[in-house]
């Protein structure tokens, strides 16, 4: 793990660093066989650091239940769970068995193995197709021991409301970045370096909210359409400059769904491939939001242990915000 000193990282303007690497590109910058991307802006002091956000003990879930949308979004399996039993060697008891199962189906954080760029031809530091395929390069264990940092929550769904701007989060509608900053200053909070970004965009809530049998029609991968934020070059680079060590939301692709995969401008290709910058999808973010709102604190501890999964492409966050 490099150590960082974040005096000396470069700013958006000045990427990319590294000769022949795309525009906006951060490749190289924590090292040209670095595989962990922006999750570097989470050190060991900034542990510390959030472990004094801790005061009354709460604590949060931040993922859905495994099977929580019925049918997956995107079209993903769901997950089949048997109980295997030990009844033949004699022994009263069981094992778990998960079939099939997609670490995408619900709460996830995209890995740097999930999406390339597709005008470079390449993952993040430049990594190639055949990289992911075959060995276990980006793969998410490189996040496995050391997704802990302080997080911030963004309302934008209550800031928009109140603002007399309501979102229909089961729209494609944008969150701009002046949304974004609006909402931060009206939480009288600030970005720092290394911290966890969460926004909530409403779209989980209604989601829960809707019936069977819009969920049956939300589920298909080009029937669906979902709010998110702005995916502008200017976005990005307010997260980079501030150090943002990844972004998690309540709606099913951070940016708004559908996007265009040949849009060299997206979201995806602009935080996944170009920076290294995790993203957090079908987030739980609700019954924290309400908490914060109450007391007024919109930081807190954010521990996430993504799967020891080697080579992993995805990982449930298995994250929880502690106040
Ligand atoms: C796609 O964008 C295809 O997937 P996700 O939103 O889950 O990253």
């Amino acid at each position: 793990m490099p150590k960082i000193d974040f005096n000396k990282i470069p700013r958006f303007s000045e990427l990319p660093i590294k000769k022949g690497a795309p525009a906006d590109s951060n490749w190289g910058v924590f090292g040209d066989d670095d595989e962990a991307g922006c999750v570097n802006f989470l050190t060991p002091e900034g542990v510390v650091e959030a472990a004094r956000m801790v005061r009354n003990g709460k604590v949060f879930r931040l993922d859905t239940p495994i099977n929580y949308a019925n049918p997956p979004l995107f079209e993903r399996e769901p997950v089949h769970h048997t109980k295997k039993s030990f009844e033949s060697y004699g022994l009263l008891g069981f094992d778990d068995l998960l079939d099939a199962y997609n670490t995408q189906e619900g709460s996830q954080w995209d890995g740097l193995g999930h999406v390339g760029n597709l005008r470079a031809q390449a993952f993040y530091n430049g990594v190639k197709e055949g990289e992911i395929k075959t060995s276990n390069k980006l793969g998410i264990h490189n996040w496995a021991d050391r997704f802990v940092g302080r997080g911030v929550l963004i309302d934008a769904f209550r800031y928009r409301a109140q603002a007399g701007r309501p979102v229909n989060p089961l729209n494609n509608e944008v969150y701009s970045l002046d949304d974004l900053k609006n909402a931060l200053a009206a939480q009288k909070t600030e970005l720092k370096p290394g911290s966890i970004l969460l926004v909530r965009t409403g779209w989980m809530g209604a989601y829960l909210a809707s019936s069977p049998e819009d969920k049956r029609k939300m589920a298909p991968i080009f029937s669906l359409k979902a709010c998110g934020i702005d995916p502008g070059r200017d976005t990005v680079a307010w997260m980079w400059d501030n150090r943002v060590a990844a972004i998690g939301t309540d709606c099913p692709a951070v940016e708004p769904w559908p996007w265009d995969f040949k849009d060299d401008g997206a979201l995806h290709y602009r935080t996944l491939s170009l920076l290294g910058l995790p993203l957090g999808e079908q987030f739980v973010l609700d019954q924290l939001a309400e908490d914060c709102a109450a007391d007024g604190r919109w930081e807190f501890m954010l521990v996430s242990v993504p799967l020891h999964l080697r080579g992993g492409i995805a990982s449930p966050p298995n994250a929880v915000a502690i106040k």
